[in-house]
């Protein structure tokens, strides 16, 4: 049953929030609530800082100026806005994946012995995508060739397409994307791109074409926010998912434990939180290592318990099985518990207040990255090269301040949920008997009538886990298989959505293939990088059927959605071919004809769309809609 603070449906949150209320912690929810009003122009889209003339804003009803001082339109102004987004959210993903790149370089190339090849098969099968030859050759020649094209990617200043995204993408959708851009070029005379050419330069077009005085066409600016976007999840983000594969191991399927009851009162806790897991994995390898362990146990701690919040949490909870304390909104919450002896954060969607918060406990707030400095916190500088050495001098640090615990004000909430996680696109296929076909199959005859992917954040404007929860229960009901990645997987995790017994929450057919296969009939398939591991599977099913992706009985969803990464993520499903619903509004609607673009023209030139809902039930009705209308225009 949903409880009734408005706050969250999270058993575990609602009781954090009440010490949250009692002690006067600030928090998100809070701090929200001191924003009020927030402002209409940002909510719409319409206000304009790019040039010092400004800045401009513009009221959509018609009451006041109807353009900027340089005569920007309303939709010039939402058009652009929109367009830094898609940037900053692909550029975070992509750099994440360039990172990944370079240290693949670096393990291929004998400069890191930190890290290894530890994936061999999926170092082949990615060679194999890229035409890159294997046979009688080196492993360590195969990756530094992996690892250069994958860079290559990057700084491309070639006019053709990025090399993942060719060998990556299905026929059919880049050759409509390729035929797109011919048409528009005849009919309108005007180059769009759609298909990306390097990851680096899509990004720093937008800066270019939004600079003051460049680009004024919502069309053209929408197009290319496609673009970049395409270059992030057909590049960036791949790139991250395939080569930390190759790096750090595929994911399997696993059971874990997820809420803040995985946080272990007679341990060091140390929390995981933001998104690579290049240190994150090696913390929680670190953390079984004897000396460790001993040194938990010199300080009276029975073991050093590492887990994981949001998207870093995530990764090593696919791959090494730790337990995942919770999702973005969790963040602030688990500090509270008085029992994290160190959170310890990357880059992305960390909040800053979290410094503050710390400060009122023992807990220590480390950063870690050049790119994501918090002042209030520690830096321990992470250096791939010596990564053993500062992950233990990290885990060193927990343990130290462990004693320092006041455990008068230690309060664990006791839940968590069993989830089965790990589905990759290599295990789906593994439990499918090795190809696509199983699956095709059961959705051509009806027993599974399409695949949703939900991805995203938390909202402080929507009750934390409501709408994850009940859109993908109700997705199960009508039949649809839901498969998703980042703080969505975390809140189905959390809310038992994962488990086995969930299967009974699915309508018959989805029931009966889940007892069949023994999975849930929720899906876990990783990180928000892990995106990309939806469009591969949806790429597999597509090639297999000779059709486009926009064919497929397939819809997305971020409906907690919170950065702008996931408005990337939003661009680049819809680019893909995929429909999409959104809540909370996207700042979009006071730009009427870029509402349109994204609302309707998209549906017929790219196949995929933007729709929003705030109703999750509603939302859910929808959904099961578009996946009927793509089955009867198939025949199925
Ligand atoms: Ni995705 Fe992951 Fe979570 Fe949202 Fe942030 S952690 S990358 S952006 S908030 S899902």
């Amino acid at each position: 049953a949903l409880n009734n603070d408005h706050r969250s449906v999270d058993p575990a949150a609602v009781e954090m929030l009440r010490i949250a209320d009692r002690e006067g912690y600030s928090n998100i929810w809070e701090r929200y609530e001191k924003q009020q009003p927030q402002c209409a122009y940002g909510q719409l889209g319409t206000c304009c800082r790019i040039c010092s003339m400004g800045p401009c804003r513009i009221d959509p009803f018609g009451d006041g100026p109807t353009h900027g001082v340089c005569g920007a339109t309303a939709d010039t102004i939402v058009a652009r806005n929109l367009a830094r987004m898609a940037a900053v959210g692909s550029s975070s993903h992509s750099d994440h994946g360039r990172k990944v790149a370079q240290l693949l370089r670096a393990v291929a190339n004998g400069s890191n012995t930190d890290y290894r090849i530890t994936d061999a098969d999926k170092l082949m099968a990615v060679a194999a995508r890229l035409d890159i030859p294997t046979t009688g050759r080196q492993q360590l020649e195969i990756a530094a060739d992996v690892a250069k094209v994958a860079i290559d990617c990057f700084g491309n200043q070639d006019e053709e397409p990025l090399v993942f995204l060719e060998k990556y993408m299905p026929a059919k959708r880049f050759a409509r994307l390729k035929a797109l851009e011919e048409s528009l070029y005849q009919t309108t005379g005007a180059k769009t791109g759609f298909l990306p050419r390097g990851i680096d330069r899509e990004a720093v077009d937008i800066l270019h074409r939004t600079h003051f005085g460049c680009d004024h066409d919502p069309l053209s600016l929408v197009a290319q926010s496609v673009r970049c976007s395409l270059s992030d999840g057909w590049g960036g983000s791949l790139i991250a998912t395939e080569l930390q594969d190759i790096l750090l191991g595929t994911p399997t399927i696993k059971s874990v434990k997820a809420n803040l009851g995985v946080l272990e009162e007679e341990s060091v806790n140390v929390v995981v939180h933001g998104h690579e897991p290049i240190l994150s994995a090696k913390i929680a390898e670190m953390a079984q290592s004897a000396e460790n362990r001993q040194a938990a146990e010199a300080v009276g701690a029975k073991r050093v318990n590492v887990v994981g919040l949001c998207c870093t949490g995530n990764e090593v909870l696919l791959r090494q099985g730790v337990g995942m304390a919770g999702n973005e909104s969790h963040s602030e919450l688990a500090i509270m518990t008085g029992a994290v002896d160190a959170m310890v954060v990357d880059v992305q969607c960390i909040y800053p207040a979290i410094a503050d918060l710390a400060s009122c406990f023992h807990t220590k707030f480390i950063t870690t990255s050049e790119q994501a400095k918090i002042p209030g916190s520690l830096h321990i500088q992470f250096d791939e090269h010596h990564a053993d050495a500062i992950a233990s001098r990290i885990i060193k640090t927990a343990i130290d301040a462990f004693p320092n615990r006041n455990k008068g004000r230690v309060y664990i909430p006791k839940h968590t949920a069993t989830a089965v996680v790990g589905f990759t696109v290599e295990e789906i296929l593994k439990a499918l008997g090795g190809t696509p076909q199983p699956l095709i199959d059961l959705i051509v005859n009806g027993t599974i009538k399409g695949v949703a992917g939900i991805v995203g954040c938390n909202n402080v404007k929507v009750q934390q886990d409501h709408f994850h929860r009940v859109l993908t229960t109700e997705l199960l009901k009508r039949d649809i298989l839901v498969i998703g990645t980042g703080c969505w997987a975390v809140a189905a995790a959390k809310a038992g959505l994962m488990d086995l017994s969930a299967q009974e929450l699915a309508g018959p057919g989805l029931k009966a293939v889940c007892r069949q296969l023994g999975i849930p009939p929720v899906l876990h398939m990783g990180s928000c990088v892990d995106c990309s591991r939806m469009l591969n599977l949806a790429g597999a099913i597509a090639d297999h059927l000779k059709v486009d992706i926009s064919d497929l009985p397939l819809v997305g969803s971020a409906p907690e959605w919170t950065t702008e990464k996931a408005v990337a993520i939003g661009a680049y499903f819809v680019g893909s071919g995929i429909p999409v619903h959104l809540w909370p509004l996207p700042p979009i609607l006071g730009g009427p004809e870029v509402t349109r673009i994204l609302t309707q023209d998209a549906k017929e030139v790219l196949g995929g769309w933007f729709f929003v809902e705030e109703d999750p039930v509603a939302a859910a009705d929808q959904m099961e809609r578009i996946v009927m209308e793509r089955r009867s225009a198939l025949g199925i």
